[in-house]
């Protein structure tokens, strides 16, 4: 399943060029060089793929669990069969090596479809007894059509993230992945195809969040938008969306904290905390950002993890060698770059990184910059209030439980944590003060897909994962029979 120079949208089950017949650049992040071109889409596109998914809702919506589990395992299989041609194209459009793409991105792609498709079998609603009078029972009806928006950081993997629960409930979906990494979601199309999905229950339109996505988010027959992206994107939907009472899953930023006690596992914790730090760049809403080490263990931390980061290998996607590959845009660059100067000027010593890699050969004109950690920052300084969302992470001793929650509730954001320590009470206290929507305790990113899976304060409205995704896409109808 091979990418093609010249994107389409898939509406209605076929493979058709926008309406405006306008193309935008797609732009290798490695080589910085324009290697393929997609749909510019309008509200002319987003209306078709409306109608469309509007035409096959009755049918989708009744055909049984069992029907819409079959084309979504089948679905799940075609990707793990093309798993190396996905990952590739992942690599090519995001900057990330092929080798996490392949290992991560690919396969949670087909395991959303295969936790949803299976999910669905065992979905049930709850029924309410009143003695002696009547009994209650609650429907649980998809919503119609509804719009899954996704951003560039794990394209296919959130892609699927949402229209996996969306389409298992019965809901026709209008999709529209981010422009700057449309290959696999294109991909995805082509799958659909050869998986037998009905035409009009899946439709993917292609372009700018500004144009096409907003259409989405402001097209009537469109019940309920599930977005990831940025904080500030997310303001803008909900702005759209909550006045004429769309329902809305909204996963945004993060500026997330790692706690480390001295007690902690330290080998663990140092693999881990490069793990969290600096994976895909820094480029997951789940990293952490903001490291705060018990003082005692302070120096040791910061002496290995400096050496560790400086260990990384930033180059080709392609070669199996690479540990961290380019950022995602020459925009997105800039602003990280930006951010580091911001950092200095605010007090801040880098201790190591945040200069660009010259990789050289096909990569000369890629966005390639060495993992940077900073030390000496205070919290209210803005390198430690913002969202950076790339390989920076700033670093600050601790000295007592309770200054170390304060430091790690005192951002806006309330995404992910992580806390490092062997005395499990304390583990626990902690986790239970957090302002997070996830805690891990010894472990950083180990997925549950039955877990939910959201933010407090700024980092998000709503849950996904597991039954809340399920509930999500369905509206409860609870029904009343006296007897
Ligand atoms: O994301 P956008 P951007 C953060 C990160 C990053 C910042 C901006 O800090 O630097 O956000 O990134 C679509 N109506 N995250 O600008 O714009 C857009 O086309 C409807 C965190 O690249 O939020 C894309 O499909 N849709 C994050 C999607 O929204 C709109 C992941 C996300 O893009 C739209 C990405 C509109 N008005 C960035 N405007 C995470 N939490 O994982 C844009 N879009």
């Amino acid at each position: 399943m091979k990418p093609d120079k010249y994107l389409k949208n898939y509406i209605a089950g076929a493979l058709v060029p926008p309406e405006s017949g306008e193309y935008l650049d797609n732009v290798n992040p490695a080589t910085g060089k324009v290697y393929s071109f997609i749909p510019d889409s309008d509200e002319r596109d987003v209306q078709k793929a409306v109608e469309a998914a509007a035409k096959a809702f009755p049918d989708w919506s009744s055909c049984g669990v069992r029907k819409r589990f079959r084309i979504l395992l089948r679905l799940a299989d075609i990707i793990e069969q093309n798993l190396e041609d996905f990952a590739l194209a992942e690599s090519e459009d995001a900057g990330k090596p092929v080798s996490m793409a392949a290992s991560v991105d690919i396969p949670r792609a087909h395991e959303n479809l295969r936790f949803f498709a299976t999910a669905i079998l065992h979905f049930a609603a709850e029924s309410h007894h009143m003695e002696g009078e009547a009994v209650n029972y609650t429907l649980r009806q998809p919503l119609g059509v509804v719009g899954c928006i996704s951003p560039w950081n794990l394209p296919l993997y959130l892609f699927t993230w949402k229209i996996a629960p969306a389409l298992a409930t019965g809901n026709c979906v209008v999709g529209k992945p981010s422009e700057l990494t449309p290959m696999t979601a294109y991909l995805l199309s082509k799958a659909c195809m050869e998986a037998g999905l009905p035409p009009g229950v899946l439709n993917i339109v292609h372009g700018l969040g500004p144009k096409a996505g907003q259409a989405i988010i402001e097209h009537p027959q469109v019940k309920a938008i599930s977005f990831t992206g940025g904080t500030s994107t997310g303001r803008k939907i909900a702005a759209t969306a909550a006045p004429v009472f769309k329902k809305l899953s909204l996963e945004l930023g993060g500026k997330n904290p790692n706690i480390i006690f001295a007690d902690c596992d330290f080998d663990q914790m140092m693999v881990d905390t490069l793990r969290s730090s600096f994976s895909n760049n820094g480029q997951i809403c789940l990293c952490g950002s903001r490291i705060y080490v018990e003082r005692p263990l302070y120096e040791r931390f910061r002496d290995e993890f400096v050496k560790r980061t400086q260990f990384l290998k930033v180059g080709d996607p392609a070669s199996p060698m690479s540990d961290l590959g380019a950022l995602v845009s020459k925009s997105h660059m800039e602003k990280v770059q930006g951010y580091l100067q911001l950092a200095e000027v605010e007090g801040g010593k880098i201790l190591c990184g945040g200069t660009p890699v010259e990789v050289g050969g096909e990569c000369e004109g890629g966005y390639f910059l060495r993992p940077a950690i900073i030390e000496g920052l205070p919290i209210e300084c803005r390198t430690n209030q913002e969202e950076i969302f790339g390989p920076v992470v700033t670093i600050q001793p601790f000295d007592t439980e309770e200054e170390a929650i304060a430091l790690a509730n005192g951002v806006p954001y309330g995404l992910a944590s992580t806390v490092w320590t062997t005395n499990l009470p304390r583990a626990q206290r902690v986790a239970e003060r957090i302002q997070a929507g996830i805690v891990w305790i010894n472990c950083w990113m180990l997925r549950d897909l039955r877990t939910p899976f959201g933010g407090v304060k700024h980092s998000g409205v709503g849950r996904e994962g597991g039954w809340e995704a399920l509930r999500f896409f369905t509206e409860a109808k609870n029904v009343c029979m006296k007897y």
